[in-house]
């Protein structure tokens, strides 16, 4: 029947999905009991320079914890991203870059030119002397050079660890030291919202500081022609080494297992983990679900937000959507620069199909009202996606209704750094979509719900969401500490890979993302260990104690509330508050800078010292009417004072 059908669904149906609903009952079950023999015949999506006869060898005993797939296969990810396509689709854009400033020149990269500039990029790597498995480090702005700068990495076999070009030169220099990165590729400058970044001070500054002599090279692209200092014999300039360099460089065999990136990610420690994802079992699941979930056809138009310092933009902006011949956009700035109707704008000029961002970005636009709307048509949209952090049903529905016109499938994906790839989504043409809801699990994906001893959940329950069976796109390790890896995702529940977040299954049988369970925040879709953020705090001089909860923030979806305690002799006052402010964000970034600093005489903790953040969650929410059992306190008068002064009213 006609009526009730929703529109969204008719109009993806009309132009074909890959996967209707049959045929996602079919494979997932083929995917679960047949492991091998589906991810054999996914494995085909790839071009293979040795086709693996292996499929998988996996374990997640925590006595032995080891994860391979296609194990004696090999290849090349830029060849299957670049060189398999030129014959067919030479001429086909690539990338089409837009600029910060929408004024400014476009760029349209062919997939010809990305070849050559990759090559070159290549070539210009193993003259500096990066050979196969040294780690390159990139700190770059959203240009098309730090798609070139990946790809030419995993042509050679050089290992890329992308920083967040937010990030201060502190955390960089930390990436670096932990992995021993020889060679650093960054801009002049970036830009974002009109505001200039200094990227390459903040290099400079980061090889400063100890543990970083490991880099002998520091290759700049001159990207807004700023003239930073200068380290001769370090400091190469990017133009004058790619025009001396070759545009011929074959792409090396590599083992299915070979490390393709690092991408380090906050958690519940202080210390960042340095997630390593391997060539072949990465790049089959990052085309398998940039094709599915997102419903791409070739010939489309796919435009991913995310920045190529997070995970999403290596999967989605670089790896998945090259591999599969995709004409991808790719932005510098930020959706509401110069005004609220550049995103609509975009969409238009490049006649976008596909557009995959985050709730946050979602919420800004939305606190504008429809205004962002005005003035675009956005008639060639048919998909939108979200991934980063729970989605609200209102920004959904405003997202489904305003921006997509009510015409286009809206996806909300939940995946993490370590899945390397979606894990849970609604399959367009498959599943239907609730608002607010990740729905159903992707192919070879089994998620199970466990309450906190480890009991397995049936039917409709809410507890930790654990997977317990491997999937090709997995993290292997951490980088150079294989016992934390083990530690941090396998031992909490023995025999589960343990995701960190909590969910609720319905009475259909679809998950719902809750949220962080560790002491993991969401920062408009950053991922921030409170960790990170109390250690930054209590380096400064006159902090004796900080504690730091997330709090539910309207546009950010969850803001950093901060209990600080001084040393003695030391006044809280607004000055102070602006300063310790400022501190963070310049030991770790802009997205690290607290929302809200309470300054207290003393913090609430149990007779054995520990600081009980279950209470400094419940005041920064301003739930203080349900603080449950406080009698375990040392000093339970402490709450009142809180309660008393709390700063989120
Ligand atoms: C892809 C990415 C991972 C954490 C994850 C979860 C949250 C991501 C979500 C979501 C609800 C979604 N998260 N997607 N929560 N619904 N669709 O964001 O990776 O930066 O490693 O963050 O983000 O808490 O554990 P990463």
């Amino acid at each position: 029947m006609e009526t009730g059908t929703p529109i969204a669904i008719k109009k993806a149906i009309q132009e074909r999905c890959w996967i209707d609903s049959a045929a996602y009952q079919t494979l997932y079950r083929q995917s679960i009991t047949d492991s091998v023999g589906f991810w054999r015949s996914q494995a085909e999506r790839i071009d293979w320079f040795r086709e693996p006869t292996q499929i998988r060898d996996v374990s997640f005993h925590p006595d032995d914890v080891h994860i391979h797939w296609f194990q004696d296969g090999e290849l090349n990810a830029t060849y299957n991203c670049i060189d398999r396509h030129l014959e067919k689709n030479g001429d086909g854009i690539a990338l089409l870059w837009e600029p910060d400033q929408p004024h400014q020149q476009r760029r349209e990269i062919r997939y010809r030119e990305l070849h050559e500039q990759v090559c070159r990029l290549a070539n210009t790597l193993t003259r500096l002397g990066v050979n196969k498995g040294d780690r390159v480090m990139l700190y770059m702005p959203m240009i098309p050079e730090a798609v070139f700068a990946m790809l030419a990495c995993a042509r050679i076999g050089a290992i890329h660890s992308v920083v967040f070009a937010g990030f201060s030169p502190d955390a960089l220099a930390g990436r670096i030291a932990d992995c021993q990165a020889r060679l650093v590729i960054t801009a002049d400058a970036g830009r974002r919202a009109g505001k200039q970044v200094p990227l390459k001070a903040n290099v400079d500054a980061a090889l400063e500081k100890p543990g970083t002599d490991c880099v002998d090279t520091v290759l700049v692209v001159e990207h807004l022609g700023v003239a930073p200092d200068w380290h001769n014999g370090r400091d190469r300039r990017y133009s004058e080494e790619m025009a001396a360099s070759s545009t011929h460089c074959p792409a090396v065999a590599m083992n299915a297992e070979d490390p393709l990136f690092i991408l380090y990610t906050s958690g519940s420690t202080g210390k960042p983990k340095g997630v390593l994802h391997t060539t072949g079992g990465y790049l089959v699941y990052a085309a398998l679900t940039h094709q599915v979930a997102f419903d791409y056809h070739p010939g489309q138009v796919y435009w991913c937000t995310a920045d190529v310092g997070w995970i999403t933009g290596h999967t989605y902006l670089v790896y998945g959507p090259l591999a599969n011949g995709a004409t991808c956009v790719m932005f510098e700035g930020v959706p509401n620069y110069p005004n609220d109707q550049r995103v609509g704008d975009i969409i238009d000029r490049y006649q976008v199909n596909i557009l995959y961002t985050a709730p946050t970005a979602i919420r800004a636009l939305m606190a504008g009202g429809d205004h962002c709307c005005q003035g675009s048509h956005r008639d060639s949209l048919r998909l939108l996606a979200t991934a980063g952090e729970p989605i609200n049903p209102a920004a959904w529905q405003w997202f489904h209704d305003v921006v997509g016109k009510g015409q286009a499938a809206v996806v909300d994906t939940w995946w993490q750094t370590e899945t390397g790839g979606i894990m849970i989504c609604p399959l367009p043409g498959a599943i239907e979509a609730k608002p607010g809801a990740a729905t159903r699990p992707f192919f070879g994906v089994q998620p199970a719900l466990l309450d906190n001893e480890g009991h397995i959940l049936t039917g409709a329950a809410e507890g930790n969401l654990v997977i317990g069976d491997s999937w090709p796109g997995q993290a292997r390790t951490l980088w150079g500490d294989h016992e934390r890896f083990v530690q941090t995702y396998f031992s909490t529940f023995p025999g589960y890979y343990c995701t960190g977040d909590g969910a609720r299954r319905d009475a259909d049988g679809d998950y719902w993302i809750t949220g962080r369970v560790d002491d993991v925040i969401n920062v408009s879709g950053h991922r921030m260990g409170t960790a990170e953020v109390e250690s930054a705090l209590v380096a400064h001089p006159k902090v004796c104690e900080a504690a730091v909860v997330g709090y539910p923030h309207q546009l950010k979806g969850q803001g950093i509330y901060v209990y600080v305690t001084l040393n003695a002799g030391t006044d809280s006052n607004e000055a102070l508050c602006e300063e310790l402010r400022l501190w963070v964000r310049q030991e770790i970034g802009p997205i690290a800078t607290p929302d809200l600093i309470h300054f207290t005489v003393d913090l609430p903790k149990t007779r054995s010292g520990k600081i009980m953040r279950r209470i400094l969650r419940k005041v920064a929410a301003n739930e203080h009417d349900s603080l449950g059992d406080i009698s375990t306190l040392a000093d339970p008068a402490v709450v009142a004072s809180l309660v008393e002064t709390r700063m989120n009213r």
